[in-house]
This record gives C-alpha cells, structure tokens and sequence, in this order.
C-alpha cells in the first residue's frame, strides 16, 4: 500500500528566531513545498504568516500563497484552519473559503503548551458543514482520545463523510504524550476505512513516525512538527525531513505516492 506524505513547512509557533531557515514569507513557502513536492511529498499543509511573521489567516496572504504554490506543481493544498494560537476560531474558519483540496479541522478546544487553543462546539459544527458543502475534504486533528469520539458524533450527525481522514497529534503539551502506546490506543480505535497519518511533535518525530508507517499510516514531514533532524542537529532546512520520510517509507515497502494516488486516496471519497 502506498504512503502519502505530506509537508509541513511551516507552523503556528516557530519564528525565525528559532529557526533561520523557516520559510514564513508566501514566496518562501512556495519554495520550500515545490521542493518537498520534487522529494515526494504529494500533499501540503500550510500555515501563513503576515509581513512581521505573526500566524495569520488573511484571505489575501492564502489566495497569494496558493496561487505561488500552484504556479510551481501540482501538489495537494491543506490550508491549516489552526492558524495559531491568537487568531479568533471565525478568522481562521474563513479560510476553506479559498476551496483548498483539503483543510484541517480541529475538534475541540484545548491547552496548547503555555497557551489556550480554541475550537468551539457550535463553532467547529459550523466549519464542518461548511466545508462539506465547499467540497474541501477534512483532515480530523485528534490530540487526544475523545477527540476521536467528537469526530464520530460530528460524522453521525451527518457532518462528516466519506472515509474519515485523521491526523493522530503526538507531543503536545494539552494533548497526549508522543509514546508508542498512545499511537496504538488512537490507531486501533479509529474506524476501520479510515485513512491516517501521525503527526509527531518534536523529539520523538522519527519514531513515532516510523511506527506510524508501519502500522499502515501515512506520514508527514517537515519544521511545523520538529525543528531537529536528532538530538542537537538542526535540520538545515524542510528538505531532509521530508526525504527522511520518503526513505522511511520505502525502507518500509510503501511506495510514496504520487499526486494522482493521493489525490485517489484522500480526495476520492468525499
Ligand atoms: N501544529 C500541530 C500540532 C493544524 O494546523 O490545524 C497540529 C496541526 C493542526 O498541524
Ligand atoms: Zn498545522
């Protein structure tokens, strides 16, 4: 079975401060996705930034970044609707307004590190319909285990369909620890079509994301989920992250998949 893989240049928290290399300038991010596409990726998650690198979701810094993207390859487009931790739950819902292919969607509120992220219930019903009738497929982010079971409540009442597309979210600080149990709880307790990939935050991004692979789920790479290729080493930029990832799955006999796969895998059933 193919793995899509998936880029994740950029996320909510990092500043360039942290990182020299992190691409938060659309120019920037088209870049570094083209390049992530030319190793494999086949989808891209991206957060935006404004022209002092704060999050943002400013439909005119997407539309600008979209189009960048898609002037330079084919690459599935994921818009975060997470943004960053600042930016009010109705903004950062605004953005599936743009009709990405894909878009993630946040179940439930919850302490994020030193900070509260905001995911209202009326709010979060509201972005899933939406959604739905814009034809922007879900990614389901579940930090945690009732998360889970607030997705399946938003699929029984009619909210979500199609195969469920799940990121199991590793590391937080609010949310589950990034241990191989807690990613087979999550894993064996998702339904049985259901699509899936690990996003793991920080150290344990490898393992975890090796297990993952070899559990039968997709994977995704890049800054948003760890700044460090092994303990103490920067990675230079997204672009050994993301080759790790391919190498990963190849060393696991799941051929990366290109665009039409993925598009077949994550698109087709909506
Ligand atoms: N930043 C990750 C912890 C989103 O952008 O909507 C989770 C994430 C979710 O990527
Ligand atoms: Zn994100």
């Amino acid at each position: 079975m193919s793995a899509v893989i998936t880029v994740a240049p950029t996320g909510p928290i990092a500043t360039k401060a942290d990182h020299p290399a992190l691409p938060t300038q659309p120019e920037e991010i088209a870049e570094a996705v083209e390049r992530a596409y030319e190793d494999g990726a086949s989808v891209a998650h991206i957060h935006l930034r404004d022209d002092q690198d704060r999050p943002t979701a400013d439909l005119s810094v997407a539309r600008r970044t979209m189009e960048l993207i898609r002037e330079r390859c084919p690459i599935l487009i994921q818009l975060s609707t997470g943004v960053g931790l600042s930016v009010p739950f109705e903004e950062r819902a605004g953005l599936v307004e743009l009709r990405p292919e894909m878009a993630t969607l946040n179940p439930c509120s919850m302490s994020f590190g030193a900070g509260e992220f905001r995911n209202p219930p009326a709010g979060v019903e509201r972005l899933a319909g939406r959604m739905q009738e814009l034809g922007v497929k879900p990614e389901l982010e579940i930090y945690d285990t009732g998360h889970l079971d607030a997705c399946l409540r938003l699929r029984d009442k009619g909210l979500l369909t199609g195969r469920l597309q799940f990121s199991i979210v590793l590391g937080v600080r609010g949310g589950m620890a990034a241990t191989p149990a807690n990613l087979a709880l999550l894993a064996q307790r998702l339904p049985e079509d259901a699509i899936w990939q690990v996003i793991a935050i920080g150290r344990h991004n490898l393992s975890l994301t090796g297990i993952g692979l070899a559990l039968g789920g997709n994977a995704r790479a890049g800054l948003e989920d760890t700044l460090h290729l092994r303990k103490g080493e920067l990675a230079p930029d997204n672009r050994p992250l993301v080759q790790r990832a391919v190498r990963l799955a190849q060393a696991l006999d799941r051929p990366v998949a290109g665009i039409g796969r993925a598009r077949e895998a994550l698109l087709a059933t909506q």
